[in-house]
């Protein structure tokens, strides 16, 4: 798969893609991840990326040309199964969305930024907008770095099977159960008897009443999706 990201702020998301299991699904060429500066795309003389907003409502607005441009460049080389845009107003991103985007073969991310961007090159380009979530950041850049993370540890061969996406929190609309490892005491806190049992079956029915009871404690609205309703 292969995610080409437009940003203002590539700095900012050169860290997240440069560590163990990311670092390693692009080393074993499973995951390429392109980071394009938007600013190499403008064709004013100051590389401006943004301009006033029509209109009263104070605030910058991203510009249409270095966009385009960035677009068109990206889309002459290739073809594109999704142009997503990162902004609070965007749909919610969900585990549902990830497994989703985790089958395309090509997408962009446009990170969002200072007020918004032209809405021409919404109505045009646009075929996804996501948010992370009810609050506002500073810009779209954390939220391509957690899409492209949550998307890239979804494909083939890029987990092993001890740490396999289907066992993950989510994957069912159940929060995961708890887990232990050595020493099987420590200063008195005992790791719970079944786990020891080396019957797989208790251990199974366990993990499973366990992650039931966590999901309808600590997130109900999940445990509702989990029960159907
Ligand atoms: Cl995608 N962008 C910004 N600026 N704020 C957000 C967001 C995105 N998702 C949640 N808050």
């Amino acid at each position: 798969m292969r995610i080409d990201i437009i940003t203002v702020l590539p700095e900012i998301l050169e860290g997240p893609f440069s560590h163990s299991i990311i670092k390693r699904a692009k080393e074993k060429g499973l995951a390429e991840i392109h980071l394009h500066n938007l600013r190499d795309y403008s064709e004013n003389k100051h590389k401006k990326v943004d301009d006033y907003s029509f209109g009263k409502g104070a605030g910058m607005v991203m510009a249409i040309q270095p966009i385009e441009k960035a677009i068109e460049t990206l889309k002459a080389e290739r073809d594109y199964d999704e142009i997503i845009f990162t902004t609070p107003d965007g749909g919610l991103f969900n585990q549902r969305e990830a497994n989703s985007l985790s089958l395309k073969e090509n997408i962009i991310i446009l990170c969002g930024h200072y007020k918004g961007i032209d809405q021409r090159i919404r109505d045009t380009y646009i075929t996804k907008e996501i948010s992370i979530g009810d609050y506002v950041l500073t810009g779209g850049e954390l939220a391509a770095a957690i899409i492209t993370d949550s998307v890239v540890r979804l494909l083939p061969g890029v987990l092993g099977d001890e740490t396999s996406a289907l066992t993950d929190s989510f994957q069912d609309n159940l929060l995961s159960p708890p887990v232990y490892t050595r020493p099987a005491e420590y200063k008195g806190l005992k790791v719970p008897e079944v786990l020891l049992s080396g019957n797989d079956k208790l251990v199974d029915d366990w993990k499973h009443e366990q992650a039931v009871e966590r999901t309808k404690t600590l997130r109900p609205d999940l445990y509702k999706k989990y029960l159907g309703e």
